[in-house]
Protein backbone atom coordinates (compact mmCIF):
# COMPACT_ATOMS: atom_id res chain seq x y z
CA UNK A 1 0.00 0.00 0.00
CA UNK A 2 2.62 2.32 1.24
CA UNK A 3 4.69 1.67 -2.37
CA UNK A 4 1.17 2.04 -4.21
CA UNK A 5 1.12 5.72 -2.79
CA UNK A 6 5.26 6.43 -3.64
CA UNK A 7 4.33 5.18 -7.28
CA UNK A 8 1.00 7.57 -7.43
CA UNK A 9 3.28 10.49 -5.94
CA UNK A 10 5.89 10.25 -8.55
CA UNK A 11 3.88 9.90 -11.37
CA UNK A 12 1.97 13.05 -10.18
CA UNK A 13 5.72 14.86 -9.67
CA UNK A 14 6.70 13.49 -12.70
CA UNK A 15 3.71 14.75 -15.12
CA UNK A 16 3.69 18.34 -13.60
CA UNK A 17 7.29 18.93 -14.54
CA UNK A 18 6.84 17.46 -17.68
CA UNK A 19 5.92 20.44 -18.85
CA UNK A 20 7.66 22.99 -17.24
CA UNK A 21 11.14 21.02 -18.80
CA UNK A 22 9.65 21.74 -22.20
CA UNK A 23 9.39 25.59 -21.86
CA UNK A 24 12.60 26.09 -20.71
CA UNK A 25 14.33 23.72 -23.48
CA UNK A 26 14.13 23.19 -27.13
CA UNK A 27 15.62 20.91 -29.48
CA UNK A 28 15.60 21.33 -33.66
CA UNK A 29 17.63 19.87 -36.33
CA UNK A 30 18.45 21.77 -39.21
CA UNK A 31 20.55 22.66 -42.29
CA UNK A 32 24.23 24.74 -41.86
CA UNK A 33 25.67 24.99 -44.99
CA UNK A 34 29.43 23.89 -44.75
CA UNK A 35 32.56 21.85 -45.66
CA UNK A 36 35.19 20.34 -42.99
CA UNK A 37 35.77 20.49 -39.43
CA UNK A 38 37.28 24.06 -38.96
CA UNK A 39 33.55 24.90 -40.43
CA UNK A 40 32.39 22.66 -37.35
CA UNK A 41 34.38 24.91 -34.83
CA UNK A 42 33.29 28.23 -36.24
CA UNK A 43 29.60 27.33 -36.60
CA UNK A 44 29.63 25.44 -33.12
CA UNK A 45 31.70 28.53 -31.37
CA UNK A 46 28.91 30.91 -33.13
CA UNK A 47 26.22 29.47 -30.45
CA UNK A 48 27.13 30.87 -26.73
CA UNK A 49 25.82 29.75 -24.06
CA UNK A 50 24.87 32.79 -22.30
CA UNK A 51 22.94 33.62 -24.93
CA UNK A 52 20.65 30.62 -24.40
CA UNK A 53 22.18 27.73 -26.47
CA UNK A 54 22.68 24.64 -24.21
CA UNK A 55 23.91 22.35 -26.45
CA UNK A 56 25.08 22.26 -30.21
CA UNK A 57 26.36 19.82 -33.06
CA UNK A 58 26.91 20.19 -35.96
CA UNK A 59 27.53 16.89 -38.31
CA UNK A 60 30.44 17.30 -40.98
CA UNK A 61 28.88 14.56 -43.41
CA UNK A 62 25.37 15.42 -43.03
CA UNK A 63 25.61 19.10 -43.03
CA UNK A 64 22.74 18.97 -40.31
CA UNK A 65 23.27 21.35 -37.24
CA UNK A 66 21.07 19.78 -33.72
CA UNK A 67 20.71 22.93 -31.12
CA UNK A 68 19.37 22.59 -27.50
CA UNK A 69 18.37 25.91 -26.69
CA UNK A 70 15.88 28.29 -23.91
CA UNK A 71 13.67 29.90 -25.70
CA UNK A 72 12.92 32.33 -23.06
CA UNK A 73 16.85 33.17 -24.15
CA UNK A 74 16.87 33.03 -27.69
CA UNK A 75 15.06 32.18 -31.15
CA UNK A 76 15.43 29.77 -33.56
CA UNK A 77 15.81 32.73 -36.15
CA UNK A 78 17.93 34.59 -33.77
CA UNK A 79 20.28 30.95 -34.14
CA UNK A 80 20.19 31.19 -37.51
CA UNK A 81 20.88 34.68 -37.48
CA UNK A 82 24.08 34.18 -35.65
CA UNK A 83 25.06 31.33 -37.67
CA UNK A 84 24.89 33.62 -40.42
CA UNK A 85 26.79 36.28 -38.95
CA UNK A 86 29.67 34.08 -39.19
CA UNK A 87 29.79 32.93 -42.72
CA UNK A 88 27.62 30.08 -43.25
CA UNK A 89 24.17 29.78 -44.96
CA UNK A 90 21.06 28.09 -43.07
CA UNK A 91 18.12 26.90 -45.10
CA UNK A 92 16.57 30.11 -43.51
CA UNK A 93 19.06 32.70 -43.21
CA UNK A 94 21.73 33.64 -45.85
CA UNK A 95 25.32 34.72 -45.09
CA UNK A 96 26.34 37.93 -46.75
CA UNK A 97 28.65 37.32 -49.69
CA UNK A 98 31.29 39.48 -48.10
CA UNK A 99 31.41 37.19 -44.64
CA UNK A 100 31.35 34.62 -46.89
CA UNK A 101 34.19 35.62 -48.88
CA UNK A 102 36.40 36.33 -45.77
CA UNK A 103 36.11 32.15 -45.10
CA UNK A 104 38.78 29.84 -45.18
CA UNK A 105 39.27 28.64 -48.91
CA UNK A 106 38.27 25.03 -47.67
CA UNK A 107 35.68 26.53 -45.98
CA UNK A 108 34.04 27.87 -48.91
CA UNK A 109 31.22 25.81 -49.49
CA UNK A 110 29.58 25.57 -52.31
CA UNK A 111 26.09 27.96 -51.95
CA UNK A 112 22.84 26.96 -53.39
CA UNK A 113 21.77 29.77 -55.90
CA UNK A 114 20.62 32.68 -54.60
CU1 LIG B 1 35.72 24.37 -43.18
Amino acid sequence: MKNLIILLLSVLVFNTMLPAQEKTRKSETFKVYGNCEMCQETIETALKKKDGVLAKSWDTQTKMLTVSYEPSKITLTEIKQKIADVGYDTDEIKAKAETYNKLHKCCQYKRSEK
